[in-house]
């Protein structure tokens, strides 16, 4: 197993959910943590608690990965300790809505594609140049069975996932020849503040999304995550599908009331 002791782990998205979880996973582990979201009293509470849990080093960015200048400066600027990233993990993102493609929303689209799809894009042109200088590097994509089952309403959330494979796809063969590792790691049903955020903050409608089912938790995705990354030097897991024991397909799952 590859130690990820003192290396430097970039999550976006760390602020809820599987980037919280993977920071705490990273941080026991030993690693010295890069975390960037846009809720800034979120990362300091998550910085307070894994420092006093694990003495984590920690370096925090309000980041919008939206934002390409934005990126650009966050990734430029940072403190010569921390400008050699180790692993990314492209995990920002984000649905919004559930509406018939000819119904939906302008704005929900927009957010959902300058987030998952070109937010993925602007991290990895800035951050992945330097592992390919240093010769050492693991990108990891957070995807989703939506990037290989489109369900219905899903249209554009399911095309920015499909997007994320694609993408991790052609990283991978761009960067044959290098050590640089890629994997995308693609979830069904995790329970964290997803649906809450596809359903706009009504939090009823996402409560039904998860009832009667157990759902793969954010800690269940951090273990694959973290597995991926400290598998030796020349193995690269190029995709994991995983999806709770409840759920068959994006459309096929055992509820039990
Ligand atoms: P959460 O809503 O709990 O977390 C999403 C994270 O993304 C938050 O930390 C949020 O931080 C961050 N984020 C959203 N937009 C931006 C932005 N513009 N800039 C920076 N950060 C942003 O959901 P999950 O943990 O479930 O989602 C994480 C990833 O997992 C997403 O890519 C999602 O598509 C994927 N996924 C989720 C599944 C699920 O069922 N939950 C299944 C399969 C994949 P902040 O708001 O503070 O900026
Ligand atoms: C999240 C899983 O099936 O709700 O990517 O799209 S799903």
């Amino acid at each position: 197993m590859l130690s990820v002791q003192d290396q430097i782990v970039f999550i976006t998205g760390a602020s809820s959910g599987i980037g919280a979880a993977c920071a705490k996973i990273f941080a026991g582990a030993g690693a010295k943590l890069i975390l960037a979201a846009r809720r800034w009293e979120r990362l300091q509470n998550l910085a307070d608690s894994l420092n006093k849990e694990f003495a984590t080093d920690i370096h925090l960015l309000q980041l919008d990965v939206r934002d390409a200048k934005a990126v650009e400066s966050a990734i430029s600027n940072l403190p010569s300790a921390w400008a050699n990233i180790d692993i990314l993990i492209n995990n920002a993102g984000l649905s919004r809505g559930l509406d018939k493609l000819h119904q939906g929303s302008f704005q929900d689209w927009e957010e959902m594609i300058d987030t998952n799809i070109k937010g993925l894009l602007y991290l990895t042109r800035h951050i992945v140049p330097g592992m390919v200088e240093r010769d050492r590097g693991h990108v990891v994509n957070i995807g989703s069975i939506a990037g290989h089952q489109t369900y219905p309403g899903g249209n554009v959330y399911c095309g920015t996932k499909a997007a994320v494979k694609a993408i991790s796809e052609g990283l991978k063969q761009d960067l044959l020849g290098t050590p640089i590792r890629v994997t995308s790691v693609d979830p069904g049903m995790v329970e964290t503040e997803f649906s809450e955020v596809r359903f706009h903050g009504d939090t009823q409608r996402a409560t039904t999304v998860y009832q009667g089912v157990t759902p793969l938790t954010a800690d269940d995705v951090a273990d694959v995550v973290f597995f991926c990354v400290t598998r030796p030097a020349h193995v690269n897991i190029n995709q994991v599908i995983l999806m709770p024991v409840d759920q068959a397909s994006t459309t096929l799952v055992n509820r039990r009331s």
